[in-house]
């Protein structure tokens, strides 16, 4: 990029100055006369692509969500193995195979409440060797390349808090086999924080305070970064959506993927999975239906007097908690990116650093003093005309690894994965030892994704196995 002459600098930044102040944000610029040139280049550029016109303006900052409403039903669920599900899978294998589909992992999180200082994807999930969650999500994708024999491409959206580290990590595994050119990593965008009334902080006199703007800043990046662009050329009409906290998730699921895309309830824009809720209180969002409309309503905003309703029967009236699996089509994202559709901003009050604007000075607050903003991805499921939701079963395809200790931990992920591999070996004829008191198995169990990526797959290599004695250790 060439420098701008003086004249045109100047012209820039009486064009930012004047934006700024119409939106009620010319504090941004308190310090610019004792900045370093580098240092105003760089602050002119960071306001110059704030989205200032999407940002709630003073008057409408406030913690409570627009969302929150006691006006909710229960979404419709398509019921677990659904009638016909063989002609299902037969048509999601034929999506495969015949390359229109493609992965995509959102990975652009901090990974705060794990305390894991790397992107999470670089953590060991596994019960045995502790492989990566990315190396486990590589070796599922290799393994669907090799069963169905399809290209399926990998795309991967990093934050700019973590892309360079993530890209570092990818080279320096070889790319996990799967070869450099079918990975794309590609970054989200930031939004600035907030104040109370509106005023966006500074994180330094030269700097704006700003964090990933939320994995709905998917469409966004997907657009702007070319890769939706390039799934076109590549004849990719399907992705197959996961996060990158989830060891258990199917990477790609021919059954799945065939109910979106054929499934008489479904338009083939946007499938999701669920399973039921462990508890009213158990952090993830539930489906629910709004007049006409299918939507998330994630757990921050769903009132307790609806988590906890419960049906004649006992059971919770709004169970279906996302695991944040989807299936969208591409031309659906491309609309979306296109205008089509906004996805709205969610708030959450969080602890800042920020610059005192009278002095100067960065304060290190105590207590939350700051709104964040995200984008949902799930907030484009009522913008499909027929969204389909599938359940699916949690020792199957949900263990998250969120917290260090406790529920979905490291160690209930591992315990989960390994529980998944002895149901699998006993799907096969093949005896576990269990505990009498609870059930639970007696070995670890570590089944790779090259090795079987479903009990069908596992036939010959469980044949091989002896007899598997208590506190003993498969790795297949
Ligand atoms: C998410 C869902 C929740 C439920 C649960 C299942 C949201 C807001 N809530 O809860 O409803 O489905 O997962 O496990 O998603 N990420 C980015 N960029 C960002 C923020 C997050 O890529 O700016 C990724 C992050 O790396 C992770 C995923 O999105 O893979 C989920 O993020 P989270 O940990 O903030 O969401 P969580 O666990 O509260």
């Amino acid at each position: 990029m060439t420098a701008d002459t003086p004249a045109a600098l100047e012209s820039r930044i009486i064009r930012a100055r004047a934006r700024l102040e119409g939106f009620g944000q010319g504090h941004l610029l308190t310090f610019w006369n004792q900045l370093s040139r580098p240092e105003q280049l760089a602050l002119l550029q960071q306001c110059e692509a704030l989205p200032l016109e999407a940002l709630p303006r003073a008057t409408e900052v406030s913690m409570a969500s627009h969302r929150t409403s006691t006006d909710l039903a229960p979404a419709e669920i398509v019921p677990h193995t659904p009638l016909g599900s063989e002609r299902y899978r037969a048509h999601g294998a034929t999506m495969i195979a015949a390359g229109q589909v493609a992965c995509f992992t959102v990975a652009g999180g901090q990974g705060t409440r794990l305390g894991w200082e790397g992107p999470k994807g670089t953590f060991a999930a596994t019960p045995v060797t502790g492989k990566s969650l990315f190396h486990l999500f590589a070796e599922s994708i290799l393994a669907t390349r090799r069963k169905f024999g399809g290209m399926v491409r990998w795309y991967i959206m990093t934050s700019p808090l973590n892309h360079d580290e993530t890209m570092r990590y990818f080279d320096s595994h070889d790319w996990f086999e799967l070869g450099e050119s079918t990975v794309r990593l590609f970054m989200q965008g930031t939004l600035p924080s907030l104040a109370h009334d509106g005023k966006i902080l500074l994180a330094t006199p030269g700097s704006i305070a700003l964090s990933p703007d939320g994995h709905g800043g998917a469409i966004r990046a997907l657009a702007g970064s070319g890769a939706l662009e390039e799934m076109r050329t590549h004849g990719i009409e399907t992705l197959s959506y996961f996060q990158v906290d989830n060891p258990l998730a199917r990477a790609v699921d021919p059954l799945f993927l065939g109910l979106h895309a054929i499934h008489p309830e479904s338009s083939a824009e946007v499938s999701s999975k669920v399973v039921p809720k462990r508890n009213a209180s158990e952090k993830v969002g539930v489906f629910c239906r709004r007049g006409a409309r299918t939507e998330v309503v994630e757990y921050s905003d769903l009132p307790p007097e609806l988590a906890e309703a419960t049906r004649p029967d006992g059971g919770l009236l709004h169970w279906a908690g996302s695991i944040a699996i989807h299936a969208f089509s591409r031309r659906f994202l491309e609309g979306l990116a296109d205008g089509a559709g906004q996805l709205p901003l969610h708030r959450a009050l969080k602890r800042v650093p920020c610059v005192d604007l009278s002095t100067g000075a960065v304060i290190e607050p105590a207590t939350p003093n700051a709104i964040k903003l995200e984008a949902f991805i799930f907030d484009a499921v009522p913008l499909a005309s027929k969204p389909l939701v599938y359940e699916t079963t949690r020792d199957e395809e949900f263990a998250p690894i969120k917290n260090a200790d406790g529920d979905d931990s490291p160690a209930t992920s591992r315990t989960a994965q390994s529980e998944r591999g002895a149901r699998w070996l006993e799907q096969c004829g093949v005896p576990v030892p269990r505990r009498a008191r609870d059930g639970a198995a007696e070995a670890r169990i570590e089944i790779s994704p090259l090795t079987a990526l479903c009990p069908e797959d596992l036939g010959a290599p469980a044949s091989c196995l002896g007899t598997i004695l208590p506190g003993s250790t498969i790795v297949l």
